[in-house]
């Protein structure tokens, strides 16, 4: 059975030959023009980067490699005893833009399994901090620190040629998603179990039975399961989104993943951005409160027009690309449907009635440009019903996923060699000059 690495070392020349041809070929072919709007607009829709993984299309939404969020549920391999894609499935395909065998993606899993504790004095940092600091920033502290043991940092200081980079960033990249479950759970069981031992880490279970486990979730199948999905479907969301940006940008400097995916990690705790998943609860939560038992359309109507009366933006609706409901929305609201365990929940009704509401009232509204819901929307209400209830922790399983993408890219960034990114930035009055 071929290892990831050595996949990816087929992979890589073609996709090096790809890009030299379009560099020496066609560097000044014109795809689109700069508009104004777009300087002043956060650069929506201006196409300015390049990013292997995945493609995101405005109306279908998210493609890996070519594969759909349907197409992945269908040929990813899942975890023994269980259905749904795992994070070692998502990464390979990303990674090498091809589907793993079952060989390869357990595999897989072991390496990660064997790479997966923390060093004590990442244990003692993070242990010190205080239970009441977002678990966010306990993430992002505690993926920074770990760059202590950057084996791209040391060989680079040594001196490794250009060519080299990529394999020390593989190593950094499969270190740190190795690491991710103990780092999270650690911190959830910091600020919500104070005292509970972390059990050790078992070799033979997939990365997020090992996540579950240590979160305390471990018998709780339906609960691992989502979580499985859940990561692989957050893994990547092509490179324009904040944190995935983040990631791309700090790493052009050559900064190591630990440090570059810290930084991402700190873009994702925004509420416009992944923080909407924890936002959602907060909101349908106060929604609950205030509408009590009924809970009609029309009461959560009401309570839609009140939120953007009050000047607020509606949690878990629109999107900076997306112009239909969300994909992988869809797949979680289908994961729902399946089970009718969670046809019972109070939470999970109502976030699906509202996502039958809110449409119209944003429509109605008419200010955003996509008035469906994101993934956010429902991601969250689904942990809560299977146990895992405190929201302000949300973010931060989001933030374990999401390092299969951001840290994909930066193992291609350096195999295709690409540059410190450094885009051209006007003032208003150069910007004036530009246009009269
Ligand atoms: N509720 C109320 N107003 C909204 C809205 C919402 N859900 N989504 C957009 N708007 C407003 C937006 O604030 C803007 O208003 P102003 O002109 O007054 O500034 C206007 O509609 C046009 O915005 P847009 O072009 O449609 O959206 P953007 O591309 O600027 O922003 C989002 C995209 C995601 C930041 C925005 O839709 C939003 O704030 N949504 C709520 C937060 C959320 O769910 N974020 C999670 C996104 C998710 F995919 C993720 O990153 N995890």
């Amino acid at each position: 059975t071929k290892s990831l690495k050595e996949t990816l070392q087929e992979v890589i020349p073609g996709k090096q030959e790809q890009l030299r041809k379009l560099k020496t070929e066609h560097a000044q072919a014109v795809i689109g023009d700069v508009k104004v709007e777009n300087i002043i607009g956060g650069m929506r829709g201006l196409k300015a980067m390049l990013w292997e993984a995945s493609v995101l299309d405005p109306n279908e939404g998210i493609r890996f490699h070519g594969l759909s969020i349907p197409d992945c549920r269908k040929v990813l391999p899942s975890a023994p005893g269980g259905k749904e894609i795992i994070a070692e499935s998502m990464l390979w395909l990303l990674m090498t833009g091809k589907v793993p065998s079952e060989a390869q993606t357990r595999q897989l899993s072991r390496e990660l399994a064997e790479k997966g504790e923390l060093p004590p004095f990442v244990e003692k940092l993070v242990d010190s901090l205080p239970a009441t600091l977002h678990p966010m920033t306990q993430l992002g502290i505690g993926v920074a620190a770990l760059n202590h043991d950057s084996v791209f940092q040391a060989a680079y200081e040594k001196g490794i040629k250009k060519s080299e980079y990529w394999t020390y960033m593989l190593d950094d990249c499969l270190n740190l998603i190795a690491r991710l479950p103990a780092l999270a759970a650690r911190i959830y069981l910091n600020v919500y179990q104070p005292g509970t031992p972390l059990p050790a880490i078992n070799k033979d279970l997939d990365l997020i039975g090992n996540y579950s486990t240590l979160l305390g979730f471990g018998d709780n199948h339906n609960l691992t399961e989502y979580l499985r999905l859940y990561i692989a479907l957050h893994g990547d969301h092509e490179g324009g989104n904040a944190s995935a940006h983040t990631a791309h940008l700090v790493g052009s400097t050559l900064s190591d993943p630990y440090l570059s995916y810290s930084a991402a990690l700190f873009a994702l705790a925004g509420p416009l951005h992944g923080l909407a998943n924890q936002e959602v609860l907060r909101w349908q939560f106060a929604m609950q409160e205030e509408i009590g038992s009924d809970v009609s359309h029309e009461k959560i109507k009401e309570y839609l027009w009140k939120t953007l009366k009050s000047g607020q933006v509606v949690p878990g609706y629109g999107h900076g690309v997306l112009r239909n409901p969300d994909p992988r929305f869809i797949a979680l609201q289908e994961f729902c449907d399946a089970r009718p365990e969670l046809h019972e929940s109070s939470i999970i009704q109502l976030v699906k009635k509202t996502s039958e509401v809110a449409p119209a009232v944003l429509k109605e509204h008419g200010k955003t440009k996509n008035p469906y819901p994101n993934v956010d929307a429902t991601s969250g209400c689904v942990l809560y019903h299977y146990g895992l209830k405190e929201f302000k922790y949300y973010t931060v399983i989001f933030g374990v996923s999401r390092a299969l993408g951001a840290l994909t890219q930066l193992v291609w960034a350096r195999a295709l060699g690409l540059p410190l990114e450094r885009p051209k930035s006007l003032s208003i009055d150069a910007l004036e000059k530009l246009i009269t």
